[in-house]
C-alpha cells in the first residue's frame, strides 16, 4: 500500500520560497533563489542557494529547478475514519431534502454511527487508509482526525485507535479529536444530558487515559447539543488539561463561538452566522477561525462566513476539508483553497496561509509546522508552478509534486532526486 520513501537529508537548492510561509535564516535579495538544508529529518537552514554554509557541503545536493517551495499542507478538521458512505442522501438533497430534515429523519450522523459501529477496527483502517494516502498525496503532512461516528466508549475508541494506527502506518502527523457530543445516539434519544453526563464521566476520561485524545469538540447546534450541554463537555476537558475546538455557528448562531474562546479554544469551525461579539471574543482569545467551503458547497448554503470582519479583527483564518461522508465527502485540500477564495473570497496568500501556518495554529501545532524555518521537522512541497496563485487557481487537478514529509522523500513528483541520482540513506 504504501510507497517505500528515502531519507531526504541534504541541500534543496534553486528553489522559490511561496511568500509569507517561510522564515530564511539568511535574507533573500529579491530574484534570488532559495536553498533548505534537511540534516537528521530537521530543517537546518533556509536561506539564499548562494550562500548555503560550507559546513552542508558533504550533504546529497538537489536541484529544486526553480519549484515553488511551500511548507506540507495542514488538514485541520477531518472525520476520516467512519464505516459506509451516503450517496444516497446526496440523492435525497437533490430531491429536495435538507440536510436537517434527512438528519431529524434519521438519516445523516446516525446513519455513519449504524455502519461504523458494525465495522471493526481493521475494516475501518481499510476504509480510511486510502482517504488520507489521497490527501498525502496532494501534499498534506499533518491531519486532524475526529471521532463522532462511535457514540459509545468502545466505538469512539475504536475510531480513534484508527487514527493513531493511520498515523504510525503512514509517517504522518496525526492529531486526534474527541467529538463524543456530535450527535444524540438512538440509543439515548430523549435523554441528551444523560449520553452528556455519559461522554463527560466516562468515555473522555477513559480515553484520555488511554493516550487517545489530543483534543475534544463538540457539535453545538440546534440540530445536536445546547450551549449548556456544550459547556459541561468543555469543562470535562478542561479538568483533564485538554484543548477545546467546536462546530459553531454553521446553521445558526448559537453564541458557541464565544463560549469556546472563553474557554480558550484552538478553533471554532464553520462559523457561517458567526456575530461579531464572537469575532471579537476568538480575537481575544487567539482562537483559529476554521473555514470549511466544502460543507458549505455540499449543502448549497448561501450564508457565507463573515471573512471581512475576521480580516479586520485579525483573527487567523484556517481552511480545511472538513473530509465527513455527509457534508463533505471531499479529498482535496487544495480544492478547499480554491473554494476558499471563490466562494468566501479569501485572497490568494489567506488561502494558502490557511492550508498551512493558520491550519497548524489551529491544531496547536504552530511552533512545528506550517511554516519552512529551520529548527523544525522538514515538512515541505516542491511544486511545478510558475506562480504560488497556481496552488488555489487549477481546480480537478493533483499537481505532480515532490513532497516531504517527517524528514522522508515521501513523493518525488518533480523526479528531483531521481535527476540528481544523490546519495540517500535507506
Ligand atoms: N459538522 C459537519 O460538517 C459534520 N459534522 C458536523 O458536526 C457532518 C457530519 C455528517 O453529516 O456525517
Ligand atoms: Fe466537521
Amino acid at each position: 500500500m504504501m510507497s517505500p520513501t528515502s531519507s531526504a537529508d541534504g541541500v534543496w537548492r534553486n528553489l522559490r520560497l511561496a511568500p509569507g510561509l517561510a522564515v530564511p535564516d539568511v535574507a533573500l535579495p529579491a530574484g534570488e533563489l532559495a536553498a533548505v538544508v534537511v540534516q537528521g529529518g530537521m530543517l537546518r537552514w533556509v536561506g539564499p542557494t548562494g550562500a548555503v554554509p560550507a559546513a552542508h557541503a558533504a550533504l546529497p545536493q538537489h536541484d529544486g529547478g526553480g519549484a515553488l517551495a511551500t511548507p506540507g499542507l495542514v488538514d485541520c478538521h477531518t472525520h476520516l475514519v467512519y464505516g459506509g458512505q451516503r450517496a444516497n442522501e446526496f440523492a435525497m438533497r437533490l430531491a429536495g431534502a435538507s440536510y436537517e430534515e434527512i438528519a431529524q429523519a434519521g438519516g445523516g450522523i446516525v446513519s455513519s454511527v449504524n455502519a461504523t459501529r458494525t465495522a471493526s477496527e481493521d475494516a475501518l483502517f481499510a476504509l480510511a487508509a486510502p482517504r488520507l494516502q489521497a490527501l498525502l498525496d496532494e501534499g498534506v503532512c499533518a491531519i486532524e482526525i475526529k471521532s463522532g461516528y462511535g457514540l459509545a466508549l468502545e466505538h469512539e475508541r475504536k475510531q480513534l485507535r484508527v487514527a493513531r494506527r493511520l498515523g504510525k502506518t503512514f509517517g504522518v502527523t496525526v492529531r486526534t479529536t474527541f467529538l463524543g457530543a456530535h450527535a444524540l445516539p438512538p440509543e439515548y434519544a430523549g435523554r441528551s444530558q444523560d449520553y452528556i453526563n455519559l461522554v463527560c464521566q466516562e468515555m473522555l476520561p477513559a480515553l484520555a487515559a488511554e493516550g487517545l485524545v489530543d483534543a475534544v469538540d463538540v457539535f453545538c447546534e440546534r440540530i445536536a447539543f445546547t450551549l449548556a450541554e456544550t459547556e459541561q463537555v468543555f469543562r470535562a476537558a478542561q479538568q483533564l488539561g485538554l484543548p477545546v475546538k467546536l462546530h459553531a455557528e454553521q446553521i445558526s448562531d448559537m453564541g458557541g463561538s464565544a463560549l469556546a474562546a472563553r474557554y480558550g479554544a484552538l478553533s471554532c469551525d464553520h462559523i457561517e452566522h458567526l456575530s461579531q461579539a464572537g469575532i471579537d471574543a476568538m480575537q481575544a482569545a487567539g482562537t483559529v477561525a476554521v473555514l470549511l467551503p466544502g460543507a458549505y458547497y455540499t449543502l448549497r448554503d448561501t450564508q457565507v462566513p463573515p471573512i471581512a470582519q475576521l480580516r479586520a479583527a485579525g483573527v487567523p483564518m484556517a481552511v480545511s476539508t472538513d473530509h465527513n461522508p455527509g457534508t463533505s465527502p471531499c479529498l482535496s485540500l487544495l480544492l478547499m483553497a480554491n473554494m476558499a477564495c471563490t466562494l468566501f473570497r479569501l485572497t490568494v496568500p489567506e488561502a494558502l496561509a490557511g492550508i498551512t501556518t493558520h491550519a497548524a495554529r489551529a491544531l496547536g501545532l504552530q511552533d512545528s509546522l506550517g511554516l519552512i524555518a529551520s529548527g523544525r521537522p522538514a515538512n515541505f512541497v516542491l511544486w511545478p508552478v510558475a506562480e504560488a496563485a497556481e496552488l488555489a487557481y487549477w481546480f480537478g487537478h493533483k499537481p505532480a509534486a515532490t513532497i516531504v514529509r517527517q524528514g522522508r522523500v515521501a513523493n518525488d513528483g518533480m523526479g528531483i532526486c531521481a535527476a540528481q541520482g544523490a546519495r540517500h540513506g535507506a
